[in-house]
């Protein structure tokens, strides 16, 4: 399921980067980019997300996604956007938090050998940019520092739908998405194809202005004001990954007892549609570190 990341890292390592376009990303001029110094602008900034049920999961994806279920949530508070690489920092200044592995070898990569682990591009290192190449451990100890924690999947679900119903929280239509959301788009298709001759097989027709990691808050948020629930970067949730939903109507669930991977979601700049729905879940092992896994942290409201 990490094709499309595999592909897309390798074409950038291979220094075909000749992305165009940049028709649709609705970016905010005013927290976009770097500053003079190279500090981020971006505040950190949380909203609080009023408790309530949902139907949780999804008849029309994945098995793993099912039974649809009533869950019950209390009222938290989450991060508005995506943790960016100057905000952990902030927490490795401070003697809490590892750096984030860009440059250890210890972070999952593409070259053209295939996956291995490796550097991570530059490309990825703006201080506006969603902080990747960290395990699910180094992510839940910054949220601990921020006194908070990793959202559970439920919660993750219930702030991405912010009320909706459709499979992703524009609409049914991946298509329109470009301005929503950072996915697999027309661009990477057009890189993909120049590489490897081939139809990108997934996408979302149209511009969403990056190939790669977008600087958080570049989409439109959600109803409820969070930006980059769908796409970007992959986010770690604290549950354990189970295959399937327990069924009945729980109130606050913390997925399964135990397990090996780590839940995922919300999909990211290499994700194909049907990973970028609301529903969908993905896991990796909890050590593991990836060019495209990030988070955000929750807090009591
Ligand atoms: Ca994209
Ligand atoms: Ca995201």
């Amino acid at each position: 399921m990490r094709v499309f990341a595999m592909i897309i890292l390798f074409l950038f390592i291979t220094g075909n980067l000749w992305f165009v376009g940049n028709a649709a990303a609705a970016t905010d001029t005013a927290i976009s980019g770097k500053s003079r110094q190279g500090k981020s602008r971006i505040a950190p900034e949380t909203v609080v997300i009023p408790g309530g049920t949902f139907d949780m999961g999804s008849t029309s994806g994945d098995p793993d996604e099912r039974p649809v279920r009533s869950v019950t949530l209390d009222p938290f508070k989450i991060d508005v956007h995506e943790v960016t690489n100057a905000e952990y920092q902030r927490c490795v200044k401070a003697g809490i938090c590892a750096p984030a592995h860009y440059d250890d070898n210890t972070c999952n990569v593409m070259t053209d050998h295939g996956w291995w682990e490796g550097e991570a591009p530059s490309v990825f290192k703006d201080p506006n940019k969603p902080v990747v190449c960290i395990s699910w451990y180094e992510a839940k100890k910054y949220c601990e520092w921020k006194q908070g924690s990793l959202p559970t999947e439920a919660q993750f679900e219930y702030a991405a739908r912010a009320g909706t119903k459709t499979k992703y929280y524009w609409g049914d239509d991946p298509d329109k998405g470009c301005g929503c959301a950072n996915g697999a788009d027309i661009d990477g298709a057009r890189i993909f194809e120049t590489v490897w001759g081939a139809q990108y097989p997934e996408k979302m027709n149209c511009h969403d202005g990056n190939p790669y990691t977008a600087p958080v808050k570049s989409y439109k948020p959600n109803r409820f004001g969070l930006y980059d629930m769908t796409g970007n970067i992959w986010e770690w949730c604290s549950d354990w990954y189970a295959p399937h939903y327990k069924s009945g109507a729980p109130t606050n669930p913390v997925g399964a007892d135990t397990g090996v991977y780590r839940v995922l979601r919300g999909g990211s700049a290499e994700s194909a549609p049907d990973h970028l729905t609301t529903t969908f879940r993905d896991r990796s092992m909890p050590h593991y570190r990836m060019l495209y896994d990030g988070f955000r942290c929750v807090y009591k409201p």
